[in-house]
């Protein structure tokens, strides 16, 4: 059975792994959840090398519309993301987060330590020199990208499935030095990131999982917060901001 208090008096070092539930009360589409993402389009059909390369104009669609979304002005940093931001400036010990997010919310509430597993929704790659550009909201496949000067090359910075995740060196490196493992907002169907907790109790970490539904993963959370990340997640930083 999962504890619920926490001693965090002996804590040095934090990793957080983030999913798409931390940016759901900033109103962006879970992938799995009721009306998610991967409701209207089949994983296959969008989010692998097979579908750009059967279907590139499908493809640029998704992504085009997920910007035009994030950039919409209605989607912003929620308390979650700014909680988090808090940590990594005033948590005297390490703190890292990884994201499996595509979107710039982190980033947008001031996370500066970020990797970014999963690309981002905001960059686009040259498919010839692998160089990485700011995206603007909308692209195709007659963009030219700024490197060869040609169009046809351009493809969405994010990582398919089949596709190597991003910094996976530095992650792991973290994962066997650090703590306290916090997973937040993810369902724990993907991976490599679903199986950080693993690694995480290997090297006896504490190990926190913050969802308001039970996940794939839950039984291997020592901790498991039930609630949504707007409200757990500041609870979070306050307790391991609070004196010893
Ligand atoms: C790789 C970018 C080799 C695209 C994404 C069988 C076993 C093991 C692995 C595999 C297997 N078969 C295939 C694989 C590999 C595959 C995989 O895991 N497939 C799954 C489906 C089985 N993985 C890969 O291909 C990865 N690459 O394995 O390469 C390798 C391995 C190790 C080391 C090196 C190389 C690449 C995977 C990346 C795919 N790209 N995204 C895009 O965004 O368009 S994945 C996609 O799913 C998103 O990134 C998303 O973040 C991610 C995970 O989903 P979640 O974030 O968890 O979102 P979800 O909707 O599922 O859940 C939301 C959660 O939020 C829920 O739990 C909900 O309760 C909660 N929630 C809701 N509201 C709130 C909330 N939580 C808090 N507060 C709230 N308010």
């Amino acid at each position: 059975m999962a504890k619920d208090r926490l001693d965090y008096r002996h804590w040095h070092n934090i990793v957080v792994l983030t999913g798409a539930g931390i940016s759901a009360e900033s109103g962006l589409g879970t992938f799995r959840g009721a009306g998610g993402l991967w409701e209207q389009q089949r994983v296959e059909d969008v989010a692998t090398p097979e579908a750009f390369a059967r279907d590139p104009d499908l493809v640029y669609r998704f992504y085009n519309a997920r910007r035009e979304h994030l950039c919409g002005g209605e989607v912003q940093p929620n308390a979650a993301h700014h909680a988090l931001a808090d940590l990594e400036n005033l948590f005297p010990g390490n703190f890292a987060l990884v994201t499996q997010n595509v979107d710039d919310l982190h980033e947008r509430a001031g996370s500066t330590r970020l990797y970014h597993m999963h690309g981002e929704l905001m960059k686009m790659r040259c498919t010839a020199s692998g160089s990485v550009f700011d995206a603007p909201v909308h692209f195709d496949r007659d963009s030219p990208c700024s490197c060869c000067q040609r169009a046809g090359r351009l493809r969405p910075h994010v990582v398919w499935f089949g596709e190597m995740p991003i910094d996976m060196d530095e992650i792991y490196a973290l994962l066997a030095d650090y703590d306290l493992f916090v997973a937040i907002g993810t369902s724990g169907n993907v991976y490599p990131a679903a199986g950080f907790v693993q690694i995480a109790r290997q090297v006896g970490a504490t190990t926190l999982e913050i969802n308001p539904e039970i996940t794939e993963g839950s039984s291997l959370f020592e901790f498991q917060w039930r609630g949504p990340a707007g409200e757990q997640v500041p609870r979070l930083r306050d307790l391991l901001m609070s004196p010893g």
